[in-house]
C-alpha cells in the first residue's frame, strides 16, 4: 500500500474520538503531544550509537540505578513537551521520586504516569527499549493535580501503552476499544497502522523469566516453571525460555506471538519484597494492554493487576502477565 495511504495514528485516534460524541479532543491532543516525544526520542535512540550518548551520565535514580545518557533525554523530552500541553494536571516519572508538576495555566483533566526509557540497561547493547505511558482523569478538586489524581487502580486508566525502539520503532497502545500498533516510517515521519486489533493468543508455548534466579524462587514460581518443562507433547510441552531483560521488548512479543511474563517475588529481592516491576508505569499499563487484547495480568497470589490500587508512585508489584489460559495455569499453581 502506499505510504499515503496508510492509516496514521493521528486518524486512528481522531476515528476514536468520533466513537465518543463527549469527547472534547483532549484525550486526543494528549496522545498526539505524547506521540510527538517519542518521535523525538525515537531519533535519539537511533543516533546513540553514532553520538556520544552512549555510556552512563553517572548520576543515579531514586531505584538506586545507574541512569544512562538516553534515560535523561527521555525523560526532559516527556516532561517538557507535557508540562504545557494543557491537557494534563499532574506527572509522574520513574525516574523523579515525587510528583512533577505541569506549567502554571496550562493544566488539563488528566495525569500522566510513564517510565521514560524502561530497559535502558540494554542501550549500549542495541537491545530493544521502550517507553511506557499510563492516563487516569483528574479527580481532585481545583486546579493543580496531586499525587492522590496518580495513585488511582489500572481499570480506571483512559488510556495506556507503550512505544518500543527496536528493529523498528512502533507504538502500541489501547483507549480502551482494543490494542493497535502502529509503525513508525522515519522517511515521512508517521506512525502508520501495521497492527490493527492485536489479540494475544489464549494459549502460548513461550515463557519469559530471569532464570538465574531460579535458586531464589519460592516454591509456587519453581514447580511451574518445571511445570513448562516437563516433555508433553499433548499439551505442547516443554514451552521454549525467552526473555530479554527489558519488560517492553518480552511483552511486546508475548503479546505478539503469545506467551507469558513472569516477574514474581524472589528471596533474592530482600530490598524489593513485592518483586522489582513498579505498578503505576510498567505493570498497570501493560495490564490494560493484555486485558484489551485477550489476556490476563495478575500478581503471584492471584490479585487482579488492575484492581490494585498504588499507595506510593513507585510501589513495585510481582507481575504475571500474557496469554490468558496460561496465566490460569501459572494462578493454580500459585494458589494451591
Ligand atoms: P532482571 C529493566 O531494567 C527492567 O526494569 C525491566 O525492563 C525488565 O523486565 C527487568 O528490569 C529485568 O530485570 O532482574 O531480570 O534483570
Amino acid at each position: 500500500m502506499s505510504k499515503r495511504l496508510g492509516v496514521t495514528v493521528s486518524r486512528q485516534i481522531m476515528d476514536s474520538q468520533k466513537l465518543h460524541p463527549e469527547a472534547t479532543g483532549e484525550l486526543s491532543g494528549l496522545l498526539n503531544e505524547l506521540i510527538v516525544a517519542g518521535k523525538i526520542i525515537s531519533a535519539e535512540v537511533n543516533m546513540a550509537g553514532l553520538a556520544d550518548i552512549l555510556g552512563q551520565s553517572g548520576k543515579v535514580n531514586i531505584q538506586g540505578e545507574t541512569v544512562q545518557k538516553l534515560d535523561d533525554f527521555a525523560n526532559a523530552t516527556i516532561k517538557r513537551r507535557m508540562e504545557q500541553c494543557g491537557y494534563i494536571c499532574v506527572m509522574a516519572s520513574e525516574e523523579e521520586e515525587e510528583i512533577i508538576p505541569v506549567l502554571d495555566g496550562y493544566e488539563g483533566k488528566y495525569t500522566l504516569a510513564f517510565d521514560p526509557l524502561d530497559g535502558s540497561s540494554n542501550i549500549d547493547v542495541n537491545v530493544s527499549i521502550g517507553t511506557i505511558f499510563s492516563v487516569h482523569r483528574k479527580l481532585s478538586d481545583g486546579v493543580k493535580g496531586t499525587e492522590a489524581d496518580l495513585l488511582q487502580k489500572g481499570s480506571l486508566q483512559v488510556a495506556a501503552g507503550y512505544i518500543i525502539y527496536g528493529s523498528s520503532t512502533m507504538l502500541v497502545y489501547t483507549t480502551g476499544e482494543g490494542v493497535h500498533g502502529f509503525t513508525l516510517d522515519p522517511s515521512v515521519g508517521e506512525f502508520f497502522l501495521s497492527h490493527p486489533d492485536i489479540r494475544i493468543p489464549a494459549h502460548s508455548k513461550y515463557y519469559s523469566v530471569n532464570e538465574a534466579y531460579t535458586n531464589y524462587w519460592f516454591d509456587s514460581t519453581r514447580k511451574y516453571v518445571d511445570y513448562l518443562k516437563e516433555i508433553d507433547s499433548e499439551t505442547g510441552r516443554p514451552y521454549s525460555l525467552r526473555y530479554i531483560g527489558s519488560l517492553v521488548a518480552d511483552f511486546h512479543r508475548n503479546l505478539i506471538t503469545g506467551g507469558i511474563f513472569l516477574y514474581p517475588r524472589d528471596r533474592k529481592n530482600t530490598t524489593k519484597p513485592e518483586g522489582k516491576l513498579r505498578l503505576l508505569y510498567e505493570a498497570a499499563p501493560m495490564a490494560l494492554l493484555v486485558k484489551e487484547a485477550g489476556g490476563v495480568a495478575i500478581t503471584d497470589d492471584g490479585r487482579d493487576i488492575l484492581e490494585i490500587v498504588p499507595e506510593s508512585l513507585h510501589q513495585r508489584v510481582p507481575l504475571i502477565i500474557g496469554s490468558r489460559e496460561d496465566v490460569e495455569t501459572a494462578k493454580k499453581f500459585y494458589l494451591s
